[in-house]
């Protein structure tokens, strides 16, 4: 005996536009976000905080490097092209410190997109002392990262953990 349970009709007719409302919603809502635009904030202890866009990343100075690193998804091979860190801190007018020896008592916290965060010392990366060639790349094998954002390179780093991706900013502390 087939019975109809009228009511049932209604209800379901309302999840099916709530289901719909559901997938047609959500990506107009992500399209009203506004693009999100590429650039590189470096601020804190330097003497002229710096909002870099990618083209003025490519004014500055290239370098590019062989890199090889592991990962939890095995070794990542690349030539990246980008920025000395180094050369970066010299655009915001340098360590905004005068004392002695000011290039070895500071830190700069990089931070991505994603809240992920790598610290490194100054030291590290000052030409007269740990010189490590580390820098903000705009560049993968010759392709432009562009939406995928800048990335931090660390030659001579065994595992993957400080490539930052998607890099937004470069406090001096
Ligand atoms: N923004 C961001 N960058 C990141 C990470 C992350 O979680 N967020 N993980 C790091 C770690 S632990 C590794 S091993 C590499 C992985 O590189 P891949 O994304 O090119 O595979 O990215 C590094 N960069
Ligand atoms: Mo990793």
């Amino acid at each position: 005996m087939a019975v109809t349970l009228p009511r049932a009709q209604p209800l379901r007719l309302l999840a099916g536009v709530l289901v719909l409302l559901l997938f047609t919603v959500e990506p107009a809502i992500a399209d009203d976000q506004p693009a999100q635009t590429t650039a590189l904030l470096i601020d804190g202890k330097v003497k002229r905080a710096q909002r870099l866009s990618v083209d003025a990343l490519h004014r500055l100075p290239a370098e590019r490097v062989d890199v090889s690193f592991q990962t939890s998804h095995g070794t990542e091979k690349s030539s990246y092209t980008g920025v000395l860190l180094w050369r970066l801190l010299d655009e915001a007018g340098g360590i905004d410190d005068p004392a002695k020896g000011a290039e070895l008592h500071h830190t700069i916290s990089i931070t991505a997109r994603d809240g992920y965060t790598v610290v490194i010392s100054t030291g590290e990366i000052a030409p007269d002392f740990g010189g490590k060639a580390a820098m903000i790349a705009y560049e993968r094998d010759g392709v432009e990262l562009g939406a995928q954002g800048l990335r931090v390179i660390m030659p001579g780093d065994r595992h993957g953990g400080r490539y930052v991706r998607d890099v937004v900013e470069m406090e001096v502390k």
